[in-house]
C-alpha cells in the first residue's frame, strides 16, 4: 500500500500572521490518518510553522534550497539552515523555479544530492510545458527531466523521494490535466522507475499530481490508481479547501 500525500505549496504567500492562523485553522481539523500531510510555506515562516506543528501529525517542508552547503550566495537557504529549524523536507524543482530562476537538470540533480546528503526528503516536481504536448513530446520530456535530474541516486535514496508530476500548462491557469492524461503519465512515470530501479521500488513511490487541483477536480483526479495524492497550490491556502482535498481519499 503506497502511502498517500497531500502537499500545500503556499508559494510566495502568507506572512507571518497569515501563516499562523491558517495553521491553527489546520489544526482544529480532524484528519485523516492514511494520508500525509505536508504545508511548504516561505522561508520566512518556516520556523513558526515548525514550532506550531511541534508533534503534530502534519509535516513542514521548505519550497527550495540552495545546492551548496553553505557560502557566498547572498539571498540563499542551505539545507542545514532548514533543518536547524525542524525542516525535513524541501520541494525540488517545481516548474516556476525552472522557469524563473533558471533551474535546469543539471542544478536539480545538484539540489537533490545536496538535500539527500543532509538526510532529508524531497518532493521532486517535473512536468511538460504546453508546447512540448501539443508536439507530442511529453512522455520524452518527463523521461528526460527524471533521468537528468533524480535517477543518478541510489535505490536506497529513492526512498526519500516523492515525485509530483506538474504539467506547467497546468499550474495556476484553471486549466486541470485530465484525470485520464494524469493517469496515463503516472503510469509512465511509475513504468520509468521501474526500467531504472526495479517494480519494488516503482509500486512503492509515491507520484502526486499538481496543477490547478482543487475541491471540485480532485476526487476524479485522486481515484486514478498511479495518483497517490497531490501537491497543492491556490487551493491549499484556506483550510476549507484543503480539508477538502485531504478528505478525498476517505
Ligand atoms: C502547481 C500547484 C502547486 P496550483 O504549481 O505546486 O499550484 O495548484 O495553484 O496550480
Amino acid at each position: 500500500m503506497r502511502k498517500k500525500i497531500v502537499a500545500g505549496n503556499w508559494k510566495m504567500n502568507n506572512d507571518l500572521s497569515q501563516t499562523q492562523t491558517l495553521l491553527n485553522d489546520l489544526k482544529k481539523q480532524v484528519l485523516p490518518e492514511n494520508v500525509a500531510i505536508i504545508v511548504a510555506p516561505s522561508f520566512t515562516n518556516l520556523y513558526a510553522a515548525f514550532e506550531s506543528l511541534r508533534d503534530h501529525k502534519i509535516e513542514v517542508a521548505a519550497q527550495n534550497m540552495h545546492q551548496s552547503d553553505a557560502g557566498a550566495f547572498t539571498g540563499e537557504v542551505s539545507a542545514a539552515m532548514l533543518k536547524s529549524v525542524g525542516v525535513k523536507t524541501v520541494i525540488v524543482g517545481h516548474s516556476e523555479r525552472r522557469s524563473y530562476y533558471n533551474e535546469d537538470n543539471s542544478v536539480l540533480s545538484e539540489k537533490v544530492n545536496t538535500a539527500l546528503d543532509n538526510g532529508m526528503h524531497i518532493i521532486f516536481c517535473f512536468g511538460e510545458e504546453l508546447d512540448q504536448r501539443k508536439a507530442g513530446n511529453h512522455y520524452e520530456v518527463v523521461k528526460e527531466q527524471l533521468e537528468e535530474g533524480l535517477f543518478h541516486i541510489s535505490e536506497e535514496n529513492f526512498k526519500n523521494i516523492v515525485l509530483a508530476y506538474e504539467p506547467v500548462w497546468a499550474i495556476g491557469t484553471g486549466e486541470t490535466a485530465t484525470p485520464d492524461q494524469a493517469q496515463q503519465m503516472h503510469h509512465f512515470i511509475r513504468e520509468t522507475v521501474a526500467e531504472n530501479y526495479s517494480e519494488a521500488i516503482a509500486n512503492q513511490v509515491s507520484i502526486v499530481y499538481g496543477g490547478s487541483v482543487k475541491p471540485n477536480n480532485v476526487t476524479e483526479i485522486f481515484s486514478q490508481p498511479d495518483v497517490d495524492g497531490g501537491l497543492i497550490g491556490g487551493a491549499s491556502l484556506s483550510a476549507e479547501s484543503f480539508m477538502a482535498i485531504v478528505n478525498a481519499f476517505q
